[in-house]
This record gives C-alpha cells, sequence and structure tokens, in this order.
C-alpha cells in the first residue's frame, strides 16, 4: 500500500475507534460556572429552518444551557433555507433586545448587513452549524470540516471499492457547512481516480425537493455506484426511497450525515452500511454555553480565550475547555472558532444504541 492510502487506511480505522467527544457532553441542571453571577438574558436561536429534525435537537441543545443559568431561549427562523428567511429573526433579535443570537446561517454572507448592526446594538453573534462570514463572528464547529470532507469519502470508497461513478446529494446550494464539507470532498477524491463524481444535487433540506433531485439523479446515471449526502434530511429521504426500491438499487451505496434515529431502520440492508454524525443537542448546548459567556463579558472572542464547561453540569464527566482558534488560513471561513469533537461512524452494530 502507498503511503498516502496508508494513511487513509489509519485515519479511517481512528476515525471509527473514537468515540464522539460530544457525546459525553449532556444536558444539565444548575451549573456553577462562569455566569452564575450574572443576570438573565434572552437569546434568539435562528437554526436554518423550524422544522428540520436535526435542528430542532440542536436548538434544544442550546435551550437547555440557557435554561440552566435562568436565560431565555427564543427560537426563531423561517421555514425554508435561504437568508431572507432568517432576516425578520435577527429583526426580531434586535427589537427585543437579546443579548445574543445563535445562529445556523444559510448563507455565509448575505445575513451579514443584519448581523452586524445586531452586534452594533450589542449582541453577541455566535454561529454553530452552519457558519456566517460575518465580522467578530465565532463558529462553533460540530467536528473538524477537513475531517468531515475527508471520511466521507473514505467511508464511500472503503464500500464501493473505490470506483465508480458518484454523487452528492446535498442541502441548500448557499449551506456554508455542506459546501465546505463538498469542496474537502473533492480534494479528498483526487486520491481515488476510479471514483467519479457526477454531480451535485442541492435537495434544500427539504424531503420533497430532496426527493425529486435524488430522483433526477437515478434516472441520468443508471449506473451510479454511491450517493454521498452530508445532510441529515438528504440521507433519510434518499435511504427511504432506497430502501422501497432496493431490487433495482441492491448495488448503490448510500452514506453521509444522518442522525441515527432516522437511519437505524435502513442501515445494515443493501445501501446503508455506514454513515457518520455528532451529538446535535451537545452542538446545541456548547453554543449556548458559548453565547452566555461571551455576552457577559466572561470570556472575550479572542484567539486563545478558553470556553470552559464545568464538571458541575451533570453529564460531563469532567470539565472541559474549548480553546478559540484562529480561522484556518485558506479555508475561505473568517471567523474564530472551537470544535466540538470528532465525528462518529454509526454501523448496524452500534446505531441503536443512539436516541438522537
Ligand atoms: C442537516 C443540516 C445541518 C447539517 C446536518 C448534518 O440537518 O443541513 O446543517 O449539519 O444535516
Amino acid at each position: 500500500m502507498k503511503l498516502e492510502s496508508l494513511k487513509r487506511h489509519a485515519s479511517k480505522k481512528a476515525l471509527i475507534a473514537v468515540s464522539a467527544l460530544g457525546m459525553v457532553l449532556g444536558m444539565c441542571a444548575v451549573p456553577v460556572g462562569i455566569a452564575s453571577a450574572a443576570s438573565s438574558g434572552v437569546v434568539y436561536i435562528i437554526p436554518k429552518d423550524t422544522t428540520n429534525p436535526y435542528e430542532v435537537i440542536a436548538d434544544a441543545g442550546v435551550q437547555k444551557a440557557l435554561t440552566a443559568y435562568g436565560w431565555t431561549g427564543v427560537v426563531d427562523s423561517g421555514t425554508v433555507d435561504t437568508a431572507a428567511a432568517q432576516e425578520p429573526a435577527i429583526e426580531a433579535a434586535i427589537a427585543a433586545n437579546a443579548k445574543a443570537i445563535v445562529i445556523a446561517a444559510n448563507d455565509p454572507s448575505a445575513l451579514c448587513p443584519d448581523l452586524e448592526q445586531a452586534q452594533a446594538a450589542g449582541i453577541t453573534i455566535v454561529g454553530f452549524d452552519s457558519d456566517n462570514y460575518c465580522t467578530n463572528n465565532i463558529f462553533i464547529n460540530q467536528a473538524n470540516t477537513q475531517e468531515i470532507g475527508e471520511s466521507e469519502v473514505t467511508l464511500l470508497a472503503s464500500e464501493i471499492h473505490s470506483t465508480g461513478q458518484i454523487a452528492i446529494l446535498s442541502a441548500a446550494a448557499t449551506a456554508t457547512n455542506q459546501n465546505a464539507w463538498i469542496s474537502y470532498m473533492k480534494v479528498e477524491l483526487k486520491h481515488y481516480p476510479k471514483m467519479k463524481l457526477v454531480a451535485t444535487v442541492y435537495g434544500n433540506d427539504d424531503p420533497t425537493p430532496s426527493l425529486t433531485v435524488l430522483q433526477g439523479l437515478l434516472a441520468k446515471y443508471p449506473k451510479l455506484a454511491g450517493i454521498i449526502s452530508p445532510t441529515t434530511v438528504g440521507i433519510s429521504t434518499a435511504a427511504q426511497y432506497l430502501s422501497t426500491h432496493e431490487a433495482k438499487y441492491k448495488k448503490l451505496i448510500l452514506t453521509g450525515l444522518g442522525l441515527p434515529s432516522q437511519m437505524g431502520v435502513y442501515t445494515g440492508n443493501d445501501n446503508v452500511k455506514a454513515f457518520e454524525l455528532w451529538n446535535p443537542a451537545d452542538l446545541g448546548y456548547l453554543a449556548g454555553w458559548t453565547a452566555i459567556d461571551l455576552a457577559t463579558g466572561a470570556t472575550k472572542n479572542t484567539v486563545g480565550s478558553t470556553i470552559t464547561i464545568p464538571s458541575s453540569a451533570p453529564q460531563l464527566k469532567e470539565a472541559k475547555s474549548w480553546t478559540i482558534t484562529k480561522a484556518i488560513a485558506g479555508s475561505g471561513d473568517p471567523s474564530n472558532f472551537i470544535t466540538l469533537g470528532a465525528p462518529f461512524v454509526f454501523t448496524k452494530a452500534n446505531v441503536k444504541d443512539f436516541n438522537f
């Protein structure tokens, strides 16, 4: 085996062995810590949309962190994944004198005028799930962006003998997170000359258009060997459809990022062998915690500062700190960030152990 492929093999094994760091984080009673003396406040939680089950779980995680401090969370967003649908929620946060906004942006820059207006009004902006590229933002990343992109490709490669036509079924075409993962997928694909990416299609994180673009893909590329869907909506829609057409698509492998609660029923069938994710509730919890920490001034959004969740937060087995890190050069994302943990690989053997 060549050095490069050995390295990829080793990193894939490590990925499978690692236990998702986020999964030791828990939902808590009142913790003693950073902002315990401080006040109360309203935080606007602005997901990509209010109906996506993944976003609903992440939002609930933010709420848990807020209520632990006696703060209030207001979930507000649109029902479609566009920046325009999120703008009224930012305006509502300003009108409500919110202390912070925790937002999964549907576009990296279209929301900047509104978010910068919110900052000018003294509101702390915390990006989570899908980053915005606006000034003074901090991004709570679910897992290393490059690792997510690369591992999706290595996972699929291991299942299709690194050979054949593949496609990507993504979320909104402007989604910061999916686009960043896809760009790393394309870099990783250079190591697999026999895997050919024939199309990337966008289902907008809505099951109906996701199904339509999936069907278009299957019609246009009847020899497709694999699909990567780096969205819980896309992968669950595709898994459901393929499971009802298993005879026709017996050899088509589907992987990506999925909720174990949605994917459990399909995992181990002809199409779905393994997929990845992290705990979205933990992501929200860390984002909510960070929002309070920054909004109260307990921590500054500067490189090297730390966000610490103390051991008094139940289910966190020990106190844990995240150091605010500088934007990665060349990634296109100018935000300081912290990263929750590593992605976790779900298979038939473990998928039923998780309830999110
Ligand atoms: C979808 C959303 C979300 C993404 C997950 C993996 O639910 O697009 O932003 O993080 O999938």
